[in-house]
């Protein structure tokens, strides 16, 4: 029971045990030079998962197996890589390192499953840090968390105080651990299979008794935690609260020069390390949104880490400190200021202070998860700083994974955006920032989580390709989303008519454009109800402190970044990508708002007005919402029922979402600029 092979009723994702067991039905495996009693967790697991999951033997004798594994020096890039060889009686998959084999079965098993023959493959990740960041909260609850309670914490699997954008988390009395080993193993499975590397269990905005998680007897649900991933590859992190000083080692401060505040760091540290030898560090949300942070005590955020960097690095711990960093304190009356500077004004000077087990993690745009962002400046400009670039699979501002939503294209985008730094053997943004980091193994991509304890994991199951997109993301940035979503479809529907997984695909392939026709247009972002994130509601943050505003006024509607007659913002670019915001024609026409305020009357590089665009946009996007009610609603004989119950459901809320976002921004932007549609399409009065 330990390994989880009892439980049948849990969804297995893209890794479908029994078509796997019957695809690997007449193979043997071996291990030619290799001590399985070495103990090394990873040699262990994939141990079990041949005996256990796969359920097919180990023979003594190599030469008498068909899949044999060989540890060996062969001259690959990394650790984590593989080769795939295959002549006419075995394949052999080869590694310098018991993660490298890890990795090189889950892709024999993936390429298998894909029907591919003759398989040769040498494979490399592209990030060094594979990691995921789950916002799960000690009561069970998750931030942001779109599809039920927690897999870690918590006990029924029902939430008593879903996300409705309040974030309160209840006091728990006793163990808060939801020790359900069965569902972390296939989670950490799920994880390793695309190359996840590393998690972090707990919100960032560390609250209530989510503090003490650093320490004991908190810490023996972090081991056990530990425990499990580990055969995995996978390493354990936590958020920690900034202020644990006060809150656990009753200090007067957390000022981050106090030695008393070094000292208590330290000790923490001692602590965990004692039960996780292998702990992989902390994450750090500080000065943000009401968290505290170095700031109160006139440091700077230099200072900060490296300080929790020094007490960590004994243990060789990493730092991986937030840089989302802005004043959530703003005045809609003030002009000038613009969010989108924040990151780059609160690190761009930090460059090069930041001692090297300390990195920054910066999400992808310079705002917040919008659906169309440019690529947050800083990325190219940090020349000497360790980088992580950070996504979010949980749909908060892509709709909360009941509409569907497959992000994948729109994360490819930013890590293949090209900065022209051009100090940059490559200058694209996946690439800058490994050469910029000062250890380039400290370096890469994270993502918030997406998963919690409903039947098919994300709520919504087509969401999981999300999660699945990530990953292989991670490991090759130039894969091609489209090919990632071919994967997942072929790996999740094995039972399904070649015409189904079509109908999937097709609905899929273009989700995130559609989801993003019929909300905020052209890269304005936030039009949503406010805190609850879904939804529409064109001025809910206009005039709010959140700084996120769209300027609509009865001649035209967008922010002003330009150097020439806005805030600036485009300045923070590259000279050559700078030049393309700037100028109004040369802006990608998705990103039109983003950079500039733009006449209702402007002609567009699509050759239509913007009033136009809008309008064409949010009816098109609704009737491709119609579009998969209908093509989804032909499956139902070839799909388990609940599978296919669950996106219907969730299809007919999205059509009722796409609806009313067309509706109230046709209607707004009508009112205000007196327009009329062109095409006489219905736009209420
Ligand atoms: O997108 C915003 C969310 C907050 C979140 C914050 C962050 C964890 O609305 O809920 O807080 O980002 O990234 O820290």
């Amino acid at each position: 029971m330990i390994d989880g092979l009892g439980d049948d009723t849990l969804y297995e994702a893209w890794l479908n045990r029994n078509a796997i067991r019957e695809e690997f039905s007449d193979e043997t495996f071996a291990f030619k030079q290799m001590d399985l009693n070495s103990g090394d967790a990873i040699a262990l697991r994939i141990h079990k998962e041949i005996i256990e999951w796969l359920k097919r033997p180990i023979l003594d004798d190599y030469q008498q197996a068909t899949i044999i594994f060989t540890l060996e020096k062969n001259g690959l890039a990394s650790d984590d890589a593989f080769r795939l060889v295959s002549n006419q009686s075995s394949m052999v998959i080869s590694a310098q390192s018991q993660s490298g084999l890890l990795y090189g079965f889950y892709a024999l098993i993936r390429e298998r499953m894909l029907g591919k023959k003759n398989i040769r493959m040498v494979s490399a990740p592209d990030q060094t840090l594979r990691m995921i960041d789950h916002w799960d909260q000690i009561d069970g609850s998750i931030e942001r968390g779109y599809a039920g309670a927690s897999i870690f914490f918590g006990t029924p699997d029902h939430l008593d105080n879903p996300d409705k954008g309040d974030f309160s988390v209840l006091t728990v009395q006793g163990d808060p651990f939801r020790h359900d080993r069965v569902r972390m193993l296939q989670y950490a499975r799920m994880l390793a299979s695309i190359g996840i590397n590393a998690i972090s269990l707990n919100n960032v905005n560390v609250r209530s008794q989510g503090t003490d998680l650093i320490t004991a007897p908190y810490l023996d649900g972090v081991k056990e935690i530990a425990d499990i991933f580990r055969g995995f590859g996978i390493k354990i992190y936590l958020a920690i609260n900034w202020e644990s000083p006060i809150h656990i080692g009753h200090l007067k401060n957390s000022d981050p020069l106090d030695p008393r505040v070094e000292t208590f760091w330290k000790t923490v540290c001692d602590g965990i390390y004692h039960s996780i030898p292998d702990f992989g560090g902390f994450v750090v949300k500080a000065d943000s949104e009401g968290e505290p942070g170095p700031y109160q005590y006139g440091r700077t955020h230099a200072q900060g880490a490296n300080m929790l960097a020094r007490a960590i690095a004994p243990h060789d711990g990493l730092i991986i400190w937030r840089a989302f960093v802005y004043n959530s304190h703003q005045d809609w009356r003030d002009r000038s200021t613009d969010r989108a500077k924040a990151a780059y004004e609160n690190f761009e000077e930090l460059d090069g202070k930041f001692d090297d087990n300390v990195i920054l993690q910066i999400k992808f745009g310079p705002i917040d998860f919008q659906t169309v962002e440019p690529l947050q400046p800083l990325f190219g400009k940090l020349t000497h700083t360790n980088q992580m670039m950070e996504f979010e699979l949980t749909a908060e501002y892509l709709g909360h994974q009941i509409d569907i939503n497959y992000a994948v294209p729109q994360w490819s985008k930013m890590i293949n955006f090209d900065t022209k730094h051009s100090n940059f053997a490559d200058s694209k943004a996946g690439e800058v920032i490994k050469e910029g980091s000062v250890k380039s193994q400290n370096s890469g991509f994270a993502a918030v989580g997406n998963v919690g304890m409903t039947p098919f994991w994300t709520g919504n199951p087509l969401a999981l390709a999300n999660l699945y997109g990530y990953g292989r993301l991670c490991w090759g940035n130039q894969l091609d989303s489209s090919e990632i979503l071919s994967e997942w479809i072929e790996q999740t529907f094995t039972e399904t008519k070649v015409k189904t997984r079509q109908t999937i695909f097709e609905i899929m392939v273009e989700s995130n454009k559609t989801y993003r026709n019929y909300t905020a247009p052209l890269g304005v972002g936030f039009m949503v109800i406010p805190h609850y994130h879904y939804g529409v509601s064109v001025n809910g943050y206009e005039y709010d402190k959140w700084g996120t505003y769209h300027f609509a006024d009865r001649n035209g509607v967008g922010v002003d970044r330009t150097q020439k007659s806005g805030t600036g913002f485009t300045a923070m670019y590259s000279p050559e990508v700078a030049r393309m915001f700037e100028g109004l024609e040369s802006t990608p026409l998705e990103l039109t708002l983003f950079f500039h305020h733009v006449r209702y009357s402007q002609m567009l590089s699509n050759h239509k007005t913007l009033i136009k665009t809008i309008y064409d946009q949010h009816f098109a996007g609704f009737d491709t919402v119609s579009k998969y009610v209908a093509d989804w609603s032909m499956l139902e004989a070839d799909l388990p029922v609940d599978l296919f119950s669950e996106v219907q459901n969730r299809l007919k809320q999205q059509l009722e979402n796409a609806l009313e976002w067309r509706d109230q921004i046709n209607t707004y932007f009508y009112r205000l600029s007196g327009i009329p549609d062109e095409l006489g399409r219905e736009i209420y009065q």
